[in-house]
């Protein structure tokens, strides 16, 4: 169902995309994503729409459970959201600072966005992905879990922040429920909480930790299901069902729409920049 209105977005933004290539601030967005719209349809659908992709195997009577298309941006929308992690002269994309605590946090005036999850669950390597387009951002990931010791303040331009929290669970550090729990309670500026979610192991105790002080604090929150390219489909479409049963009978402020991803094969990473340029009204 998604092919015509793919094949026709595709061919509009591609033109749009060659008609901005001339253009030489925006060209180097223009680009990249000029080069994902060359893919055929169902590589694209895969890389661009992944919960679109799942939903060509599920049974018929699965389909009403899972929510595809209340964020359905089309591709013309993607591509303009992806300007936003995109740095120019007058919009930089860096690291700002960290902190351990919310009064050394960074006053700063634009929406704020966190990340936050299990250790390992793969928060750093989300934001690493998310600012690619900016590849001299230096962000640290780690194979051991408890790498992140502190919040980290990533400026995206003129736009937004973005935070990266140290993970819970294992090796978390002794500090981190009053670190986090305070920060998510009075940052006046956070926008959007991402709550990280293993696809391959799906919902585990620890996270509910997360759950609950997302719940409790009645934050606007959303799921987002890591490491998408560890799973064979079907394991990965029975994980990802069983989540929107959780997230659509056991939640109250999570989004409804579940937002699969890699960090490795970039599967559903441009609709996640599109999401967050909206969400921080950076989407016009
Ligand atoms: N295959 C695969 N591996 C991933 C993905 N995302 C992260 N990883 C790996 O998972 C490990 C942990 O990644 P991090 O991004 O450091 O995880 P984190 O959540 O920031 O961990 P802490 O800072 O310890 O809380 C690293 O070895 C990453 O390479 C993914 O999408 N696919
Ligand atoms: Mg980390």
């Amino acid at each position: 169902m998604a092919a015509p209105r793919l094949r026709l977005g595709v061919g509009k933004l591609f033109e749009m995309s060659l008609a901005l290539g001339r253009l030489s601030r925006t060209y180097s967005t223009s680009q990249v994503f000029a080069e994902v719209l060359q893919l055929p349809t169902r590589q694209l659908t895969k890389l661009v729409y992944p919960l679109q992709e799942l939903e060509r195997h599920l049974a018929p009577n699965t389909r009403p459970e899972l929510n595809l298309r209340i964020f359905d941006p089309s591709l013309e929308d993607i591509g303009r959201a992806e300007s936003c992690f995109s740095a120019t002269a007058r919009s930089r994309i860096e690291y700002l600072t960290s902190a351990v605590r919310l009064d050394h946090a960074p006053d700063l005036p634009r929406p704020e966005v966190c990340f936050i999850g299990r250790s390992n669950v793969g928060k750093s390597s989300l934001i690493k992905a998310l600012l690619s387009l900016a590849p001299e951002v230096e962000v640290r990931v780690s194979k051991k879990p408890g790498h992140t010791k502190k919040m980290n303040f990533f400026k995206v331009g003129k736009y937004f922040t973005l935070v990266d929290m140290p993970g819970y669970g294992y090796r978390a550090p002794e500090d981190f429920v009053d670190m986090v729990e305070t920060y998510l309670k009075e940052r006046r500026n956070l926008k959007r909480t991402f709550l990280l979610v293993d696809s391959v192991v799906g919902i585990q105790k620890t996270d509910n930790i997360a759950i609950e002080m997302c719940e409790e604090f009645a934050l606007p929150y959303v799921m987002v299901l890591t490491k998408i390219d560890k799973s064979s489909k079907g394991h990965l479409l029975k994980q990802v069902l069983q989540i929107q049963k959780f997230v659509n009978t056991q939640t109250q402020g999570c989004f409804p729409q579940l937002f699969p991803v890699s960090s490795v094969t970039y599967s559903g990473i441009h609709l996640l920049r599109c999401f967050i340029a909206s969400i921080t009204g950076n989407l016009h």
